[in-house]
């Protein structure tokens, strides 16, 4: 067969395909064309809700997966339904989905693509666009440390290109040589903004120069040319396995979402896309070169309204989710069975930080495909020295140094869980956090409810003031993740607890962030077991017991108040160290106030919002009658952390703790 051009005068260079393989080309593309068509309907009528049409860019999706193989990752976004349809996933569950039926892929909880599928090898997108570039780094990664020579791809549009999502993905990709098709539908607007109010460089392919990293520009409408080349590039990474970022040019040919219409699109634009339409021009094409006559025509597309309508019959007919507040919550975490690992006769005593470079270079022992990531953690041994000597021990392979990207490392550890794997991630100072705040509260958190999909990442957070460190070094903010759900939160106060509980975090396939005071890494020593031990969550310890107060503290202010009580011997309290927030054992504290019938809670960090606040109402909800004085919260100013140490004394709870105390006792 020769190069011909269709209709409106569209290449097609079709080199060695075949013509089953041609017509099996037109077959996928026309699928999510008629589908979007019956679609266009539907929500006309208003049964469906939102839909982002992918109409005119069908070429992209379909090309890009017949060129991956089965088993290779997926993460689209919200205008590629060619991907979801050339991956054979049967309609009726596509359609239940967008209806929030049982039987899509979310039980009803998010809506239209964002939703995955490991049967499939489909991870969709969450509404923020970027951070699945970071995601597919993680699968990429997988793929090198398992040696599987496969290719994860990954779609965004030209808009999301302008996230730092972008560019933290690629600059991880290209550092660490990771196999990531990264594609961009360049389709000339993100919303109403056209590209020249998005970005200021010729082609979005130009960047990757920058990036290091191989780049190439493709006709986004042409379905041979999208097809050949990708394959070919998809063949070539999974040799040598490096990101490479193509940019498709395309057009969006509907309003960003069906309701907001294209009243900003310049006719002579819309015509000039329209001859380039991807499905007409093909089939022009098929039936030019004598590949495809009108029976053929025919009957393809009976098949496939047949199958459109029987299976829209399917979800229709399916009975609306009764909601079960039980379900709901029993998806938030994934189920977890506490194993404990007893601790060994045999003790040392160590510091904090000690204990909790031992914990974690046990679990590296026990898990031996958990990996650890952070910024200048190998040779450098982390800014605290708590992997000082892993890389000797491990390789670089499982301690990674990470470039300054918070965003991406998060949603690499979420990738790598998607992957199957384990992953530590350090971040230098818990303040760092709020660089890579999206994925953790939006992906990690959420995941689990959403698919069923579960993060198995711990996040290492030192933190805490004390430390004449300033705003920005010095923060505790726990209080941002605890008011997530499906976050597990733990904030050890003892070398103890701390590891114990930090192979329990590793343990446990749920995104844990665990907080370590760095004001206490090395004030604070105990005797611990040497050997590998586990410790369950959702248990605090009561340090000290008696009748007439309950305290309830965790982290550094666990310390303050020991000092508090041993400087005042005749206080006579239950001392409760939560340990971890979330689980919160709500039990032993209950009991307690119960017992003594006054409370009072103190935490490091200022006082509005924070853990306090709600330990507070939870006693007065669940132990009013047994109260003798209002339960009483005690937290640093309503300042951020100053650096001058006679600032941040004043700034700090410690201070103002024992007057407090006193006060709850003489009410
Ligand atoms: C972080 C974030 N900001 C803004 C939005 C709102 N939004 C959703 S899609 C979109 C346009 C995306 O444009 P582009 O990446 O070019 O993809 P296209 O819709 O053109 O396929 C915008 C602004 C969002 N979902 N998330
Ligand atoms: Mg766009």
């Amino acid at each position: 067969m020769s190069e011909t051009k269709s209709l409106f005068n569209m290449d097609y260079h079709i080199k060695d395909l075949d013509k089953k393989e041609l017509i099996q080309l037109y077959i996928n593309m026309l699928k999510p064309r008629m589908i979007e068509e019956k679609m266009l309907i539907l929500l006309r009528q208003g049964k469906v809700s939102k839909w982002f049409s992918g109409i005119g860019q069908e070429a992209i999706s379909v090309g890009v997966t017949m060129a991956m193989q089965k088993n290779e990752y997926i993460l689209p976004m919200h205008r590629n339904l060619g991907v979801f349809t050339t991956r054979d996933i049967p309609l009726h569950r596509l359609f239940a989905q967008w209806q929030g039926k049982a039987s899509g892929f979310t039980k009803g909880r998010d809506r239209s693509f964002h939703f995955g599928t490991q049967d499939y090898k489909i991870v969709g997108m969450i509404s923020h666009l970027g951070p699945q570039l970071g995601v597919a780094d993680g699968i990429g990664l997988a793929s090198n440390l398992k040696n599987k020579n496969e290719v994860t791809t990954v779609f965004t549009g030209e808009g999301g290109t302008s996230e730092g999502d972008f560019h933290e993905a690629l600059n991880v990709a290209s550092v660490w040589k990771l196999p990531v098709m990264f594609c961009v539908e360049n389709n000339g607007y993100g919303l109403s903004t056209p590209t020249n109010e998005q970005y200021n460089c010729k082609n979005i392919a130009d960047r990757a120069a920058g990036y290091g990293m191989e780049s190439h520009i493709i006709d986004g409408n042409n379905i041979i040319e999208v097809y050949t080349k990708v394959r070919d590039i998809a063949e070539s990474i999974r040799k040598t396995p490096r990101p490479v970022l193509i940019e498709f040019k395309t057009f969006r040919m509907r309003g960003h979402e069906e309701a907001s219409g294209t009243k900003y699109v310049p006719q002579d634009l819309m015509d000039a896309w329209a001859k380039k339409d991807p499905v007409v021009n093909f089939q022009s094409f098929l039936k030019g070169e004598g590949l495809l006559n009108e029976v053929e025509e025919v009957s393809i597309k009976e098949g496939i309204l047949k199958e459109i309508n029987e299976n829209l019959d399917i979800a229709f007919n399916e009975i609306d989710i009764i909601p079960d507040e039980t379900n709901e919550l029993n998806d938030v975490y994934q189920y977890f069975e506490y194993e404990e690992f007893t601790q060994k006769n045999d003790t040392k005593e160590v510091r904090l930080i000690d204990a909790i470079s031992d914990g974690l270079k046990q679990s590296m022992q026990q898990h031996d495909d958990l990996v650890i990531m952070g910024q200048d953690i190998a040779e450098y041994g982390g800014v605290f020295k708590i992997t000082e000597g892993f890389v000797e021990a491990f390789g670089k392979d499982r301690v990674r140094n990470t470039p300054i990207c918070e965003s991406a490392i998060v949603e690499a550890a979420m990738g790598l869980s998607i992957a199957g794997i384990k992953s530590v991630m350090e971040m230098q100072f818990a303040d760092f956090v709020t660089s890579g705040f999206n994925p953790v509260v939006n992906y990690l958190a959420k995941s689990y409810y959403r698919w069923n999909q579960n993060a198995d990442v711990v996040i290492r957070m030192p933190c805490g003031g004390g430390v004449a460190a300033g705003p920005f070094h010095s923060q505790t903010n726990e209080a941002w993740f605890t008011k997530t759900p499906g976050l597990k939160v733990v904030y050890p106060a003892f070398p103890y607890d701390a590891k114990g509980l930090l192979a329990t975090a590793i343990n446990d396939p749920n995104p844990v962030l665990f907080f370590e005071h760095k004001g206490l890494y090395r004030s604070i020593r105990q005797e611990v077991p040497v050997d590998y031990y586990t410790l369950p969550f959702g248990k605090a310890s009561v340090l000290k017991e008696g009748k007439d107060v309950t305290i309830i503290a965790y982290g550094a202010a666990v310390h303050w108040a020991l000092e508090t009580l041993d400087a005042n011997p005749s206080i006579n309290a239950d001392l409760i160290d939560l340990r971890t927030l979330q689980p919160l054992d709500t039990e032993t504290i209950y009991a307690s106030v119960k017992k003594t019938g006054r409370a009072i809670v103190l935490q490091e960090d200022s006082l509005f919002g924070g853990m306090a606040s709600d330990i507070s109402a939870l006693i007065m909800e669940h132990c009013f009658e047994y109260l003798d004085a209002p339960v009483k919260r005690v937290a640093s100013m309503e300042t951020p952390i100053p650096f001058a140490s006679q600032l941040e004394d004043q700034y700090l709870a410690k201070g103002k703790f024992e007057a407090a105390l006193k006060d709850v006792l003489a009410y």
